[in-house]
């Protein structure tokens, strides 16, 4: 994983912080702008290590910004950062974190209301405290009170894209640790929920001491939960909790089902396995002779235990994939076939630099053609999106040839001229319809008017379902999770006439969107719409993203066929075809 975004993080972290101490804006503008250039840039900077010349010589990296960027580098965190934030409130750090509160506002409310921490935030709000500020009206602290209420709602789950790779990365480490066997996630992660509570690891050694002694003195551990024999439980920064588990290997099957969980396909196999006459648990399935106590405590041989499939298959069940063992599944569904990374085929949503990307339109062509794709969509933002640098009719125009040009150019894959074009918040489209129809594609989404009521929301993405130019609705409600709440559309109304309309829904495969989540896919499903996984790709490494795309369709149950990614290139250019006559 590349550290960039950490980085970047960091930066801007520097330039709030001083923002928030009233420093002048020269140099917050500075760490802001060294900020901007890492998150842009397009390879991994840790591969600058100890290359100061090589960072300095990217443009707009000084000398000073290099040295952080070494010493981030080397010891993960940036000196400057921790001293600074030593010299203000603690509290204060927090409500930068707050959705809508910039530093500018943070300072304000610290010097003339005191307020320096989210307690006191809630306080001030509840107190009237803040209504007394000068240009502070009560729509403004009605927001702040709705992003408040949503952080709480919302807890501390990280989101599966912060803890997969920290997951991954750790599985790896401790692999190399002598005698380690096997290692594999468990819990909420394996069953791909968009947000996960704790990581749970489980492990086969040779050597648990040596196991433990490495998991609870890794470099990023900054507090130890629980060091014993079978369990051992740390934090890392930014709370991040991890169990390890260590688990004979002739018991690996039942110790990963049980802590796969969920709880409740837990409880639904355990009672399916009291009928038998038998006794589940995380030792594994075991006739019940009626005895005191655990059967294996009294050495009682299990019916099955080494894998999940021997006791999914002595319970008589079909063996479920961890993304259908929620509440809302059955155990006795025999399972639906479900899409797979390797059935992608196409990617149709992406960004090149001519909008908010990193990637020139050849580079993105040269990714897509290397995942094996047989059709890339170059999906840049319409005009609307100002932000984002979003298209002019003119510069669209401009972009239709080079991308005709390049399609012809390059062999091995069909290059699609397609905008994401912007749904406006009364549903009309940022383009007219003259130059919708010159595209390949069309991506419509919402970005803007996010906080409208549900019927407003449902008439505007209807509007865009509806549209004969559409071909797909992406991300539909604009959610980013634990972060904004986003459109809440009537969903059942939306895909009834998505069906009806031949117009695909997109399930957004950044993990910081995953939208539609897993229960709209599942009624999508149902409804018989087709979806889309698209990564929505901005840089070259955005395309690994898609995992946690498909993560959230198995949840929904998604098969390939329903999965116009998944067709064929002859079917799919068909159905864009097709859909304009
Ligand atoms: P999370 O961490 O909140 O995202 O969700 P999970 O599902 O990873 O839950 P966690 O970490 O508390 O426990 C991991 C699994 O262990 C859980 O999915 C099922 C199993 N488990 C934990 N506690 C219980 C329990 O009291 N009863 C049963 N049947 N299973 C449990
Ligand atoms: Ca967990
Ligand atoms: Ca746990
Ligand atoms: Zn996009």
């Amino acid at each position: 994983m590349s550290i960039n975004r950490k980085l970047s993080t960091q930066f801007d972290t520097i330039a709030s912080v001083l923002e928030v101490m009233g420093a002048n804006a020269f140099k917050i503008n500075a760490n802001r702008r060294v900020a901007r250039i890492i998150k842009e840039y397009p390879t991994d900077l840790a591969e600058f290590a100890g290359d100061k010349k090589g960072l300095t010589s990217i443009e707009g990296i000084g000398s000073g910004s290099a040295d952080r960027i070494l010493e981030f580098i080397d010891t993960g965190q940036i000196n400057e950062l921790t001293q600074l934030a030593s010299e203000i409130p603690e509290g204060l750090i927090d409500l930068l974190e707050v959705p809508g509160l910039g530093p500018k506002t943070v300072r304000r409310f610290w010097q003339e209301a005191e307020v320096t921490s989210l307690d006191e935030l809630r306080k001030a709000i509840s107190d009237g405290r803040l209504e007394s500020l000068p240009r502070f009206g009560t729509k403004k602290i009605e927001n702040i009170s709705d992003s408040l209420a949503f952080m709480e709602a919302s807890g501390d789950r990280m989101r599966l894209g912060t803890a997969l790779p920290i997951a991954e990365s750790l599985i790896e480490t401790l692999l190399q640790v002598p005698g380690t066997r096997k290692i594999e996630y468990a819990g909420s992660l394996r069953r791909g929920r968009e947000t996960i509570g704790d990581i749970d690891l489980l492990a086969v050694s040779d050597d648990p001491d040596a196991l433990a002694e490495a998991f609870t003195t890794g470099p990023d551990v900054i507090k130890i939960l629980a060091q014993g024999k079978t369990k051992c439980s740390v934090r890392l920064e930014r709370g991040v909790q991890i169990d390890l588990r260590m688990i004979e290997d002739s018991a690996f099957g039942a110790a990963l089902m049980y802590f796969t969980g969920s709880k409740e396909h837990n409880v639904e196999l355990r009672e399916r396995a009291i009928k038998a006459g038998q006794r589940l648990n995380e030792y594994g399935l075991f006739p019940d002779d009626g005895g005191e106590g655990t059967p294996q405590s009294r050495g009682i041989q299990p019916v099955a235990s080494r894998t999940e499939e021997d006791i999914y298959e002595a319970l008589e069940l079909p063996w479920q994939p961890p993304e259908l063992r929620e509440q809302r599944d059955s155990a006795e569904d025999p399972p639906p076939p479900l899409v797979t990374t390797d059935a992608i085929r196409a990617e149709l949503h992406a960004h090149t630099n001519a909008s908010d990307g990193v990637m020139t339109l050849r580079e993105l062509v040269e990714q897509a053609k290397s995942r094996g794709y047989h059709t890339i969509a170059v999906t840049d933002h319409s005009k609307s999106s100002g932000q984002a640098n979003g298209l002019s009719p003119d510069r669209l125009r401009a972009h239709i040839d080079a991308i005709h040009e390049i399609n012809d150019e390059i062999k091995g894959i069909r290059v699609l001229a397609g905008s994401e074009v912007d749904i406006l918040a009364d549903g009309r489209l940022d383009y007219d319809d003259e130059l919708l129809a010159r595209l390949d594609i069309v991506v419509a989404s919402p970005h803007a008017a996010l906080t409208q009521d549900s019927k407003k929301a449902t008439s505007r993405l209807l509007a865009a379902i509806e549209h004969p130019l559409v071909h797909i609705i992406g991300h539909p409600t604009g959610r980013i999770i634990n972060k904004r709440e986003g459109l809440s559309p009537d969903m059942p109304r939306l895909f009834e006439s998505a069906v009806e309309h031949d117009t695909v829904m997109e399930i957004n495969a950044n993990p910081l969107r995953l939208d539609l989540r897993d229960t709209h896919v599942r009624l999508a499903v149902e409804m018989g719409c087709q979806i889309a996984i698209n990564t929505d790709s901005h840089r070259p490494e955005d395309f690994d993203l898609l995992r946690y795309g498909i993560l959230t369709a198995r949840r929904g149950r998604l098969g390939p066929k329903q999965c116009i990614n998944a067709w064929t290139a002859r079917k799919l250019h068909s159905w864009l075809a097709g859909k304009r006559s």
